[in-house]
């Protein structure tokens, strides 16, 4: 393979010591007024990069909508194009070791090679996602009118062993999950028979589930609607839910933030899940409207703090059982996508250490003495508290950037990518 451009660890540390002074100063200041809150500063920079997050393979290229795609310069071409991207982006941040493929987008000609380019990197393999909601090339069996829930038993047979591929896949590379979402559902009332549908749905993912491995989980998303736009199989988190219990201790929900109805309270659907035992993981993104798969924290960072406490409440609880999969699902119209990334990575940091630093005791209290202006209060001042020094000095004590965008500007690497990967992308609509 040619050379290729990537940011040496020596033009970070350099950055690094430009802005160290200016750090110390910040932390300082913040190190005095969480001691009055009882908190030590320290022991919160140790806990922030504690937390990962997994990267979405298909979130390195440029996304697009339903009318058009505006390609970027230097867009990864191939699987190892994106490993070099996801690659910079962990670099930067050092919270990101994984990454999460999407099969066929990313199947490899040789699965060593893949390893291989992984261990180079110092990646690892989050879940694979399987996709039945469009066709490949040569598939004998549309998906046009659905996968796992066709009618034809040829047709489910066909996306049942495409999943079986994908389970193949990640046991080669060191996964441990496969993430189940079907865009199958019905456009017009009457098109399909809602019970019948699921019923297919089951029937279909017992064969998956047979095949997951002892140490693996089978995330099953839920999404209300879109591809299908008047109703989807799986469209809300009670009927994955539902799913999850009828496979078995191994199938789990996965909630992809974009996936619900504006306004819907997420943080109580994660309660409910993990007092249910059934709280897989996340596909973390932000939205206005719908599926907008924006950046993380970028439309509603109080819903992600919120998020936030719920998880770090349970773990502090030591709810059993309790340990979802972090992982971001977004599409990049309109920002270079590893910035967006980058970005994203830092909003899922600075919601956990926010919800670190709430009072959980004078919560508790308030919520006993039924006093909603205290416990409003609790949480907004956990929310409102800039944490951005303590995860500045989270990343810089990980050998990553203190200051991650700079440094990626800096470095020309998208100029350098431009060059190194000349574009092969005609023409294209499509989300991702
Ligand atoms: C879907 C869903 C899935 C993702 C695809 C690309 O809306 O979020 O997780 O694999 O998009
Ligand atoms: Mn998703
Ligand atoms: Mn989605």
């Amino acid at each position: 393979m040619a050379a290729r451009f990537l940011i040496e660890q020596s033009v970070i540390d350099e950055d690094n010591k430009a802005r160290k002074a200016l750090l110390e100063e910040d932390l300082d200041y913040l190190s005095r007024k969480l001691q009055r809150r009882g908190i030590d500063i320290e022991e919160v920079i140790g806990q922030a990069s504690r937390l990962k997050v997994a990267v979405p393979s298909w979130g390195v290229g440029t996304g697009g909508t339903r009318f058009a795609r505006f390609a970027g310069k230097g867009e990864p071409r191939n699987v190892f194009e994106k490993l070099d991207d996801c690659s910079t982006i962990n670099k930067l941040v050092r919270t990101t070791p994984a990454v999460s493929l999407h099969i066929p987008w990313d199947k490899p000609e040789e699965i060593s090679s893949l390893r291989d380019a992984a261990t180079e990197h110092g990646l690892e393999f989050d879940a694979m996602n399987s996709n039945t909601f469009q066709d490949q090339v040569g598939q004998p069996f549309s998906y046009k009118y659905g996968s796992l829930t066709h009618p034809d038993k040829a047709v489910r047979q066909q996306a049942i062993e495409h999943n079986l591929e994908c389970i193949e896949i990640g046991k080669a590379i060191g996964s441990k999950a496969l993430t189940v979402w079907v865009g199958d559902g019905s456009n017009f009332a009457g098109q399909t028979n809602f019970r019948h549908a699921l019923e297919l749905y089951l029937g279909s993912l017992k064969e998956i589930y047979a095949a997951v491995p002892d140490d693996w989980k089978l995330f099953l998303e839920h999404k209300m609607y879109e591809p299908a736009f008047y109703s989807t199989v799986i469209n809300d988190w009670g009927t994955s839910y539902h799913c999850a219990r009828e496979l078995g201790e191994r199938a789990k929900c996965l909630v992809d933030l974009g996936h619900h109805a504006p306004n819907v309270n997420i943080e109580q659907i994660v309660s409910r899940l993990i007092q249910f035992g059934k709280l897989g993981g996340f596909h973390f993104n932000d939205s206005k409207y719908g599926d907008d798969d924006l950046d993380a924290g970028s439309v509603k960072p109080f819903q992600l703090f919120l998020i936030f406490n719920e998880l770090v409440d349970a773990e502090l609880s030591g709810v059993p059982g309790f340990s979802p999969a972090y992982m971001l699902d977004q599409s990049h119209n309109v920002t270079d996508p590893i910035e967006s990334l980058i970005v994203s990575s830092i909003e899922i940091s600075r919601a956990f250490v926010q919800a670190l630093l709430v009072d959980r005791e004078k919560l508790a209290e308030a919520q006993r003495t039924t006093d909603p202006v205290v416990a409003l209060g609790t949480l907004k001042e956990a929310f409102v508290t800039d944490v951005s020094s303590i995860l500045a000095a989270a990343r810089e004590r990980t050998g990553g950037a203190i200051d991650p965008i700079a440094v990626y500007r800096a470095s020309g690497y998208r100029d350098h990518k431009a060059d190194e990967r000349p574009s092969t992308l005609g023409l294209s609509a499509g989300i991702v």
